[in-house]
């Protein structure tokens, strides 16, 4: 107890503690619905809409990608937080700059496509920032299944990146299948729910005022 209140005041005196979230040294699960399984064999992964071509990954293909890892804060709706979290994966940046997305330029907005039927909505500018990753491991380990295995988005606050836009863990969908790319924009399931559209949590953007 004493460990999570210290370990709180300094996210807190370094200002990395968004207002309304309190820390947590756990890493709590949450989701709607149930935790689906993974078949390496049929599993596919798809990037379509907007793009000169629509691409479909095996798993193998998805894991020869080059690689990133990042470091960052992640801020859940429900007032939770975890500091310095560890992801590695693939970027946005690298699926294009490696020619496997190739994204029209008329593309503003990315929508993550998950198994049973879970999507979600941010700005491909958003999604470029290196705050935002397709995870494939946690702390040097692959995903817990309740996490998201095999592949997950996941969107933080890197400290002192205060270039990049900070959203809600929310916008980062676990058991993710594909990316559809749009230029009119297209609120995913908690976003149609009453989570608000854009979601940054420096500026406590929880639900949509509708
Ligand atoms: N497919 C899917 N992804 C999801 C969700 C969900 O319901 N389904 N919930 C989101 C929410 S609200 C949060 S806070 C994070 C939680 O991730 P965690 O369970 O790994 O902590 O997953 C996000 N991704
Ligand atoms: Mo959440």
């Amino acid at each position: 107890m004493k460990q999570r209140l210290d370990a709180e005041k300094r996210m807190k005196d370094a200002g990395r503690l968004p207002k309304g979230q309190s820390l947590t040294l756990r890493f709590p699960v949450l989701h709607y619905g149930g935790v689906p399984a993974f078949d390496k064999k049929s599993w596919r992964f798809r990037i379509f809409g907007l793009v000169e071509e629509e691409t479909t990954l095996t798993w193998d293909e998805f894991c020869s990608l080059p690689q990133t890892e990042i470091t960052m804060d992640i801020h859940c709706v429900t007032a939770w937080s975890k500091a310095d979290t560890l992801w590695s994966g693939v970027s946005l940046r690298t699926l294009i700059s490696t020619g496997v997305a190739k994204i029209n330029k008329d593309a503003t907005v990315l929508v993550q496509h998950c198994e049973q039927g879970y999507t979600t909505n941010m700005p491909v500018r958003t999604a470029m920032g290196d705050n935002f990753i397709l995870a494939t491991h946690y702390d040097g380990a692959p995903l817990a299944p309740e996490h998201g295995f095999p592949l997950r988005g996941v969107c933080g606050a890197i400290p002192g990146r205060k270039d990049l836009d900070d959203v809600y863990l929310w916008k980062g969908g676990k058991w993710l299948r594909g990316l559809e790319f749009l230029s009119e924009d297209k609120p995913g399931f908690w976003e149609k729910a009453g989570y608000h559209n854009r979601g940054n949590v420096w500026e406590e953007e929880r639900f949509s005022d509708m």
